[in-house]
């Protein structure tokens, strides 16, 4: 990346963080290390760490989810190879689809912006029926609007909870 690449402005943006491999809980706390030493980024808040059932196939462990608000000038491409690279630092492997997995970095919202690329959507489409996702987001911002969605407190008002249980600090 040069200077070239980086956003005059900074971005207010969330990443989902889920795990369900090698100690979860310990890969979560690892990943929001790895972002608050994030170049030209800073870490905001952090949420508490909950507990979920695994959505998509039932053969595999239960997860434990949170999300991270960041203030970045990375614009979203450059930050999703820079979570990319956590996810592998992590020891992640990408196997079956929906399978389970040591560490997954969701680009969940990028300011205000909608992307729709090949290798980035953007709010993540998955939001509205991911009580796991937007019950630690509704913990950060409840007022955010999500572009295209509404607010995250209507998000998770309306979402089911299927289990998703916040764990204490
Ligand atoms: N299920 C839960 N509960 N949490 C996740 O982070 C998660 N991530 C996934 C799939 C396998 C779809 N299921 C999940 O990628």
């Amino acid at each position: 990346m040069t200077a070239a690449d980086l956003r005059p402005e900074v971005s207010r943006v969330f990443i989902g963080l889920g795990s369900n491999l090698e100690e979860p809980g310990e890969q979560i706390r690892r990943a929001f290390a790895a972002l608050a030493k994030l170049e030209h980024t800073q870490l905001l808040q952090k949420s508490a760490l909950y507990h979920s059932p695994p959505m998509g196939p039932q053969d595999q462990p239960a997860f434990i989810n949170a999300v991270a608000e960041l203030e970045t000038r990375l614009p979203p491409d450059v930050l999703l190879d820079a979570l990319q690279a956590i996810e592998q630092a992590q020891g992640r492997v990408r196997d079956r689809r929906w399978g389970p997995r040591t560490l997954d970095l969701d680009l969940l919202v990028y300011g205000a912006e909608e992307i729709s690329s090949p290798r980035l959507v953007v709010p993540h489409p998955g939001l509205p029926e991911r009580s796991f996702v937007l019950y630690p987001l509704a913990e950060l911002a409840p007022a955010l609007e999500v572009p295209g969605f509404g607010t995250v407190a209507d998000l998770a008002a309306r979402a089911v909870a299927g289990g998703v249980r916040r764990l204490a600090d």
